[in-house]
């Protein structure tokens, strides 16, 4: 008898164990979804990551909690990505562009001037090439649920306008830590440099580097235009966002939580590509007044970019897979044939 209360004993401890430790939202038990970015609040991925938390606490009736960290206060792209494969953060929403070190084909996403539309970027990333690319993540420790945008690259400087192809040469640029973007920009002249975001107005200050590229939503809200003397339309890459959870994170989740997690990081997705195209339509504006001299790049020297830059998609297309590179350009003359 003894013997069988002690079992008894030992079976319930663990029952109360697993219930105290477990996120699979057992009656009480709150589950605290930590999620971090490297832009600010005021930028819409910013106020997007917001809108997360509104949906996934009201949803939920506050029993999945969301707690937003920006500006990189838990680290920059890499380190929080790295968090989430050890299992000590839940949530962060990078560009693809440094995960190529982990998904190799991220980079596909990399190759400049593929989409002309932003639709065009929607169609593929919402299909089936998006899905495909977010179906190697879980192997890597991560969960892919969807993607946001970042959106139109343009390159600023401290040094000359860039309206033309040559006018790149010399020109000292941070870039992100992707092979495809150092290989573009050595193409066309300029000496990249990669480093994280969190450390690029330091860099631009400095001197270390003449110039970056990013949105002109970043540009605004991380004050670029105070450390750069010139703003170029170049428009050369699209950037996404992809919305990555820490896979031993959601294996503990029940089917349901789930289900509400993914919904909230998609209709929040939309609320972000929808405020990141209106911000950044009114960021012109913005920057036009905070004296930042901007320039047009009129299309015909953005074909000669393109061309000059033609080298690198080539060897691009070998090295992340003639397959998937063509289903990229395939799927992307669909969305834009709709
Ligand atoms: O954490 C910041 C980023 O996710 C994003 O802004 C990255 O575009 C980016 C860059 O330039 O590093």
């Amino acid at each position: 008898m003894k013997r069988v209360w002690g079992s008894v004993c030992v079976v319930l401890c663990l029952v109360l164990v697993t219930a105290a430790c477990g996120t699979s939202g057992s009656a009480g038990e709150a589950i605290v979804i930590k999620a971090g970015i490297g832009l600010n609040e005021d930028h819409p991925q910013g106020q997007a990551l917001n809108r997360f938390k509104e949906i996934v606490e009201e949803k939920s009736g506050g029993r999945i909690q969301v707690r937003p960290y920006f500006s990189a206060q838990l680290g920059d792209d890499l380190k929080m990505t790295e968090a989430l494969q050890a299992g000590v953060q839940e949530v962060t929403i990078p560009s693809t562009s440094p995960l190529v070190g982990i998904v190799p084909e991220f980079g596909i996403f990399d190759l400049p001037f593929v989409f002309d539309e932003e639709e065009e970027a929607d169609a593929v990333l919402d299909g089936a090439l998006g899905q495909k690319i977010l179906d190697k993540l879980p192997e890597h420790g991560l969960v892919g649920l969807t993607y946001w945008e970042n959106g139109y690259r343009n390159l600023t400087n401290s040094r000359r306008p860039v309206k033309r192809a040559e006018d790149f040469r010399g020109l000292k640029i941070r870039t992100m830590q992707t092979d495809v973007h150092l290989d573009a920009f050595k193409a066309l002249g300029s000496n990249p440099t990669p480093m994280p975001f969190s450390e690029v107005f330091t860099a631009l200050e400095s001197g270390t580097v003449d110039g970056q590229e990013n949105p002109l939503a970043t540009i605004v809200s991380n004050k670029f235009y105070e450390v750069q003397d010139y703003l170029s339309l170049t428009k050369h890459v699209y950037t996404p966002f992809v919305f990555l959870v820490s896979k031993s994170f959601w294996d503990r989740l029940s089917p349901e939580d789930q289900q509400l997690i993914r919904e909230a990081a998609i209709e929040a997705g939309k609320y972000e590509r929808e405020l990141n195209r209106k911000v950044n339509a009114e960021s012109l504006e913005e920057l036009k007044k905070q004296g930042i001299k901007i320039n047009e790049v009129s299309p015909e020297e953005r074909e000669r970019m393109k061309q000059i830059i033609q080298p690198v998609i080539e060897k691009y297309r070998k090295k992340l897979g003639e397959d998937l590179v063509s289903q990229l350009f395939e799927e992307v003359e669909k969305a834009r044939n709709r």
